[in-house]
């Protein structure tokens, strides 16, 4: 799109328009959702946003980089304050042209001299430049555009330098005639006579831009009568994150926690979103192959679910609705998005209810009063290399399967060391005794499971296995091997339960490590267990 049309546009149609200030990427992007018609990238702002000065302390190509940024995630027309035009009339040549490549619309120089200060510091010791040579650098820039639309605009600086309106009027001639684009007109005043009265006696069909920082609380009716053209709303995005800033910064020192000022903070997710996150990850879908983690997970899902009650008189709790999702789908996307794909569901209780689309599904009639190892069992096909095999009844927070695809060791089990607040009841619970308590001291050894024990006292407990853990190609071939040692030797094998087979791969001198968590999951066992996962 041609930015620099719009821009015209904007300066050149008869009504009032305005500019908002924006620094960087971001800000660019938040202007551009918005109303406004364009954008100006402030000198003072974009210095600031770096730490520095607004006195040329930023190089051109800095700035030029900045401003490039701008331009590439925002779709409005952006006008540069290209300060004195980074040199002579040369400089202002070759910033034109790389202006115009960086698809910026226009830039606005000032006729004071390089470095320049900023307007409002010390404004009446600023030297202003020789009006001739300023307009032979404004012919210039007009000479080195390639489009026709290009707009370059001459701010006079005679006001804030201390001049009057005569020396004023007399610039903007010379600037009109050597081929600006518009005149911006400055000034300091807390009032707005300086504009107002230059605009009255501008005999030029010159468009008129104005900066009201310091007589903002000018209504804009007043412009509009004025005939100018465009009005610039020059810092305030930039003030309004330093307030911003300031604030959060001091309170989640105060607080020692960021709890309170989450309140007043944008999400994560809202970065995200101005960062346009969402295009990428479609991006990828269509670009990158299908990628695969190396896991495939196993969801034990085939009992009913009884103290749900009604609830699953017609389907198993796995397809119990949380948040508006089935329990199972939420696993499902859960997974996927660790590039876990390749998954399978063992159902039985009304199996003909679980339904997930990509999903595999094995079927098991024996589920009535059975333990978890004939599900497993059930599955077997299926047991081989790396897995994750979860509980279809549980949901947890992401970065506990982040965090267990990331932990070594052969078998691993999430273990929440939180259980007596996480569900302070005494039902069955998969309780477990490890080699080292949780404990805030980071220490390289690894935890490692005694045994698994649901009758032990709760105060010999060091946690409760979620139902929750991943095996390597190693440790699915153990599980396998006690699976089938299990079958054969046992004579109510179908009563078995996962505690058996942990214990015996422990007995069996295998490594079970455990990853410790502090709550953040639930499993939908009863209608108490479904309010606090709603609440989730
Ligand atoms: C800027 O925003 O950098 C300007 C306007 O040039 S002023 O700060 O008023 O000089
Ligand atoms: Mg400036």
């Amino acid at each position: 799109m041609d930015q620099s049309k719009n821009l015209r546009q904007l300066l050149y149609n008869d009504e009032l328009n305005f500019l908002m200030e924006a620094h960087n990427g971001i800000s660019a992007r938040i202007v551009s959702e918005s109303q406004f018609d364009g954008i100006w990238a402030s000198g003072l702002t974009i210095s600031a946003a770096h730490g520095v000065r607004d006195n040329n302390e930023l190089s051109w190509t800095q700035v030029l980089n900045q401003v490039e940024f701008m331009a590439d995630s925002s779709d409005l027309p952006i006008l540069l304050d290209g300060d004195t035009g980074f040199g002579n009339f040369n400089n202002m040549r070759r910033l034109v042209t790389k202006l115009e490549q960086r698809g910026v619309a226009g830039v606005c120089i000032e006729d004071k001299e390089f470095p320049k200060t900023n307007s409002f510091i010390q404004s009446e010791k600023q030297p202003l430049a020789d009006p001739h040579e300023f307009a032979g650098k404004i012919a210039a820039g007009k000479d080195a555009q390639q489009s026709a639309e290009f707009c370059v605009v001459a701010r006079i600086e005679a006001f804030i330098a201390g001049w009057g309106l005569e020396e004023a009027l007399k610039r903007a001639n010379l600037y009109a005639d050597a081929g600006a684009d518009a005149i911006l007109v400055h000034s300091k005043k807390s009032r707005p006579e300086d504009v107002l009265s230059f605009a009255e006696n501008w005999q030029r069909d010159l468009p008129l831009v104005i900066v009201p920082t310091t007589y903002y609380s000018t209504p804009v009716e007043f412009y509009r009568k004025a005939g100018i053209s465009l009005v610039i709303w020059a810092n305030h995005n930039l003030r309004a994150s330093i307030r911003a800033m300031q604030e959060v910064t001091a309170d989640i020192y105060n607080e020692k926690t960021p709890v309170k000022a989450e309140d007043d903070i944008v999400p994560v997710k809202e970065i995200f979103r101005l960062q346009q996150a969402e295009e990428l990850l479609t991006a990828e879908e269509r670009y990158l192959p299908e990628q695969n983690s190396g896991y495939r997970a196993l969801f034990l899902a085939a009992t009913r679910g009884e103290e749900l009650e009604t609830l699953t008189t017609d389907r198993p709790k796995t397809m119990i609705e949380v948040g508006g999702k089935p329990l199972l789908h939420k696993l499902q996307e859960q997974f996927k998005k660790f590039k876990i794909t390749d998954q399978i569901t063992v159902r039985g209780y009304k199996k003909q209810q679980i339904k997930a689309s990509g999903m595999q599904f094995i079927d098991t009639e024996d589920y009535e009063g059975a333990g978890e190892l004939v599900s497993l069992a059930a599955a077997r096909e299926f047991l081989k290399g790396p897995m994750v095999i979860s509980y279809g009844d549980i949901i947890f927070r992401q970065y506990i399967l982040n965090n267990l695809l990331l932990e070594e060791g052969d078998i691993v089990l999430v273990v929440d060391a939180a259980f007596r607040e996480t569900k302070p009841r005494d039902d069955y619970r998969d309780l477990v005794k490890a080699s080292r308590s949780y404990s805030l001291n980071y220490t390289e050894e690894p935890v490692k499971l005694c045994r698994m024990d649901p009758t032990m006292p709760v105060e010999e407990a060091d946690g409760e296995w979620i139902g929750l853990m991943k095996s390597s190609a190693r440790g699915t071939r153990e599980i396998v091997r006690i699976l089938e040692e299990l079958q054969k030797n046992s004579q109510e094998f179908r009563k078995l339960r996962f505690k058996q087979l942990i214990n015996r791969l422990v007995e069996a001198g295998n490594d079970v490590s455990i990853l410790y968590i502090t709550g953040h999951w639930v499993d939908v066992d009863d209608l108490e267990d479904l309010s606090r996962a709603q609440d989730f």
